[in-house]
């Protein structure tokens, strides 16, 4: 029998773990008349999708902020406003400027629809339409916009947020737990002597063991909590609702757990170490002054001898 190549088992692994239970697509619909919005909402609906409906137009960047759609369906003539003057409000929302903006409208003027096209649109769907062909054009418009979305988010060898996206959740989660009242921490994790790991075992062994570190994370962390690679061997997560010694104690478990995992060079096995320092708001209370108390406790847990978490 073959022997089992545990290298590329592993690999394998983590190009699964990468592939995680794809999200349904949010649509929010705009749209005045209730009898057609709840037409187009049944059909994306029935497709798997989530729909959150808006009858009133100056209700959207309410709506935008807490739905965060992945696509916006536009009717073009409302009592309020029109579709064109929403798309241009939505535009200059910084985090939605290129959500995918799609007019669902009976007009047929072709100059019409270019106009509408020029304030800010991707598409133009004319009403009536068939079930299929709304459902099509709005999941290729959706996976592109994911992707991209994802290739500016995230970190291409872990598949965790990168830094500019770690950096803007933090002030994100740190205003909502001011205006709500509530305690959140932040942690930085640097690995031990991962120099030293690059020269023994090669390059492609140390990115492994980066990714071996960002599979347990994502595994033994809560969906709520925020992960993200900082910089080369560094990694950063926002812990929600949860005081420092609380972080403490959950990063110590997972140091502990990580430190016993059997990394794989070829035929030869090692084991590798983090350090860790912990922060908390409100004792902190900006994102700058959460980050530079983390990195100091990381700091003094290198100090102490490393492999330990410090607050
Ligand atoms: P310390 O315990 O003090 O943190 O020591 P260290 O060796 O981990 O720290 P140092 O800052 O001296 O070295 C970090 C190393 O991480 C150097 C760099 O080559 C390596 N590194 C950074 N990014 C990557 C990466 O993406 N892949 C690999 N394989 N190595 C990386
Ligand atoms: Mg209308
Ligand atoms: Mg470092
Ligand atoms: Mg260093
Ligand atoms: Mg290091």
């Amino acid at each position: 029998t073959k022997p089992v190549d545990v290298v590329s088992l592993i690999d394998a692994l983590d190009r699964a773990s990468g592939s995680h239970p794809i999200e349904p697509y949010r649509v929010l619909l705009v749209e005045d008349s209730k009898f057609q919005a709840k037409l187009y909402a049944q059909v994306l609906i029935k497709a798997g999708m989530q729909v959150n409906i808006i009858t009133d137009p100056m209700t959207i960047l309410e709506a935008l902020a807490e739905f965060n759609p992945d696509l916006v369906l536009l009717d073009m003539y409302m009592p309020d406003c029109t579709g064109m003057e929403l798309a241009q409000v939505i535009r200059q929302n910084e985090t939605f400027v290129s959500v995918p903006i799609v007019y669902l409208s009976s007009e047929t003027d072709k100059d019409k629809q270019l106009e509408a096209m020029s304030f800010g649109g991707d598409d133009f769907l004319a009403k009536p339409i068939q079930p299929h062909h709304l459902i099509t054009a709005v999941t290729s418009r959706v996976e592109r916009y994911r992707k991209l979305r994802s290739f500016m988010t995230r970190d291409g060898l872990t598949g965790l947020f990168n830094h500019t996206t770690i950096k803007e959740r933090l002030e994100q989660e740190i205003s909502r737990a001011r205006r709500h009242n509530i305690t959140i921490s932040f942690a930085m994790l640097d690995l031990d002597q991962f120099k030293k790991i690059n020269d023994t075992y090669g390059h492609p062994t140390g990115d492994r063991v980066l990714r071996s570190l960002s599979r347990l994370l994502k595994q033994r962390l809560r969906r709520t909590d925020i992960i993200g690679r900082y910089g080369g061997e560094e990694f950063a997560i926002i812990l929600t609702e949860t005081d420092a010694e609380t972080a403490r104690k959950v990063l110590d478990e997972l140091r502990r757990g990580f430190a016993n995992i059997n990394q794989v060079s070829g035929s030869r096995r090692f084991k590798t170490t983090f350090s860790c320092g912990v922060a908390e708001f409100p004792a902190y209370s900006s994102a700058a002054a959460i980050t530079d108390a983390a990195d100091h406790a990381l700091y003094l847990s290198k100090l102490q001898g490393r492999n330990r978490v410090e607050i």
